[in-house]
């Protein structure tokens, strides 16, 4: 397939299935030159991140499949060996491919083979920490490792941190390059010595090269580069030279995101991840149905911390890479002196909102819950064991549906939950998650808010009124017992749900005659409540948005426990993977049913 096909039925496939747009549409030439120079089955190609692969699952046997890409059966948006044995590693977090590549290498100068292992690693992911300390071992690890950066000079959005202008210097480096060589050649041939004097004027950028180059020959690499990402054949000359060298080498390739797409091109940020959109080139952008009608949880965080921080001047915001998704944009706009984008560095950020809360700040970090997992030793050692007043806004928390395995933020309860002094809670609406975040503000120690992905219902919603189910609050801080319950006689099941599922906590209670609780803290959660409800003789049911294990129902003991399996959730829709898991209404109130003999 040529180049131009393979962007194509990228564009027609994501433009009906959504997905990782432009950073796919930049590595096309990149994966062509891959396949060409590797044996993709037999060496092993780990691609970081893996957002940007598509062309590679193309050119490796799945472009028949490539229709079903992020849907519920099909293909999967990363790379997975369960898929293919052309993806080497599973990924979708950042910065673990050089490490993964290491690895496996160093398994192969042990086994012995000829196996070449590539880590194909995106600018912004290289400055991960985990990224740099793989550099740091790359000598001792093993004998040798390629390491291809896919240099395209953007994130997300634009990229964070000094590390970006380095690679910026070594890539005007070769522009000269190629300019010193026709100025040479001009030159003798002329004998004009004006051209002389632009060779010298220009001969501190070489040097900037040299010393660019020489900075990753300080890890043991050799450098190659920059090359033209979207020239094949340089491309397929450099990986060639990088194959047959003895050491370890860092091919430096230059791509465009969203290459080849004049829309993705020109705003890259807007069409890193997108959903379905009309392929019209007169339109040339985002049709009405990935535009969400209805604010998000994200904007209701984004709005509340705008709030918040008008009515506070302590307060500081921060994100790792991810000032769009977690809706901090129009907060960074109003308070840039008191935001920060860290770049891919969750650990790093983390700690730095400890220093800042142990400085007399009020740090809020706006996190996804599958990116907080990298950080989680940071939230247990630097924030919680000083019980510093660090507020933690987990977004993405619960399924978040085509994303797949590695997205989905169904652990943050039972990973948090361990750890002393950290409050984590729930909100029910918009206007509760910025009550909460209120709450958080105030109290002397960390707290979780998590939010689920998706549209955030208002707060005004019919559910919170209905007269024919009693409902309570479960409001653990700062008043224990602080709620009512109407309760009748056959009420005697009480479903605690964590707040993004408690609307439909509310509808299995009335088909099944019990009461709903919304357990806005899950830690610490309501014992009081729960000691009145078990005296009364109810049972106790959990309906959570997270995993089982170690979740809301194992902390109050609940009877009958809804929430996610001990197992890796697949990509589906929200919806779809409710209904295959038994977690939508019906399924929940068949087995209630069903288990109390109703
Ligand atoms: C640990 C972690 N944090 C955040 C993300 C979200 N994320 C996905 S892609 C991306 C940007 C990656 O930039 P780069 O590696 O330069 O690749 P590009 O998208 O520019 O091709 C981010 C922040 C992630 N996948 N993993």
């Amino acid at each position: 397939m040529t180049a131009l096909e393979i962007r194509n039925r990228i564009l027609e496939t994501v433009s009906h299935n959504g997905g990782h747009l432009a950073s796919s549409l930049g590595a096309v030439e990149l994966s062509m030159a891959l396949r060409e120079v590797f044996d993709a089955e037999r060496d092993r190609i780990v691609w970081d991140v893996g957002h940007q692969s598509y062309a590679w699952k193309i050119l490796t046997g799945r472009a028949g499949s490539f229709g079903s890409l992020r849907k519920l059966g099909g293909l999967s948006g990363f790379p997975n060996p369960a898929e293919s044995a052309a993806d080497a590693a599973v990924a979708g977090h950042a910065g673990v491919a050089l490490s993964l590549a290491e690895g496996m290498a160093a398994a192969r100068d042990i086994r012995g083979g000829g196996q070449n292992v590539v880590a194909v690693v995106g600018d912004s992911s290289l400055v991960n920490g985990t990224s740099f300390e793989a550099l740091n071992n790359c000598v001792a690890a093993t004998r040798k490792v390629i390491l291809v950066l896919n240099d395209n000079g953007m994130s997300i959005s634009k990229p964070a941190g000094s590390f970006s202008r380095f690679l910026g210097r070594l890539i005007s480096g070769v522009r000269y390059n190629r300019v010193k060589a026709a100025a040479e050649k001009a030159g003798h041939a002329l004998k004009l010595t004006f051209l002389r004097d632009v060779y010298h004027g220009l001969e501190t950028r070489i040097k900037s090269l040299f010393l660019g180059s020489r900075y990753f020959e300080q890890f043991g690499l050799r450098y190659i580069g920059p090359v033209d990402g979207h020239d094949l054949k340089a491309l397929v000359a450099a990986l060639t030279v990088a194959k047959e060298d003895k050491r370890s080498v860092i091919v430096h390739v230059v791509t465009k995101k969203g290459r080849g797409y004049p829309p993705a091109e020109r705003d890259p940020t807007k069409w890193h991840g997108v959903g379905p959109f009309s392929l019209n080139p007169e339109i040339g952008g985002l049709d009405g149905s990935s535009v969400p009608s209805q604010r998000t949880w994200s904007d209701a965080f984004g709005e509340a911390v705008v709030k918040a921080a008008g009515k506070d001047d302590r307060i500081v915001a921060l994100t790792a890479g991810m000032t769009d998704g977690t809706g901090l944009k129009e907060y960074s706009r109003r308070f840039p002196k008191r935001f920060y984008d860290v770049g891919i560095a969750e650990g790093h950020m983390v700690a730095f909102a400890a220093g800042l809360a142990a400085g007399g700040m009020r740090p809020v970090v706006a996190v996804y819950s599958t990116f907080l997992q990298r950080a989680v030793d940071q939230v247990m050692h630097d924030v919680c064991i000083s019980n510093l007043p660090v507020v933690f806004c987990v977004d993405r928390a619960g399924v978040v549906g085509a994303d797949g395995v590695t997205h989905q933020g169904v652990f943050d309860i039972a990973m948090l939950r361990a750890l002393p002094n950290l409050a984590i809670c729930e909100p029910k609406d918009g206007k509760d998650l910025e009550a909460l975040l209120d709450e958080a503000l105030k109290r002397n120690g960390p707290t979780v808010i998590r939010y689920p992905r998706g549209k955030a219902p208002d707060g005004s919603g019919a559910h919170s009124n209905n007269p024919s189910i009693a409902e309570s609050s479960s409001q653990a801080i700062p008043h224990p017992s602080n709620q009512t319950i109407k309760q009748s006689n056959n009420q005697t099941i009480s479903i605690w749900a964590t707040g993004d599922w408690y609307p439909k906590a509310l509808e299995v209670a009335q088909a099944v005659g019990g009461v709903a609780v919304h357990a806005r803290y899950i830690k610490p959660f309501d014992a009081e409540l729960l000691r009145r409800q078990r005296a009364q003789g109810m049972k106790i049911v959990s309906l959570e948005n997270g995993s089982i294990a170690g979740g809301l129902g194992e902390a109050i003991s609940a009877d009958l426990k809804f929430g996610w399996p001990d197992e890796f959730i697949p990509h589906g829709t929200q919806s779809e993977l409710e209904r295959k898991y038994g977690l939508d209404a019906g399924s929940v109130i068949r087995r209630i049913k069903e288990f109390y003999n109703l």
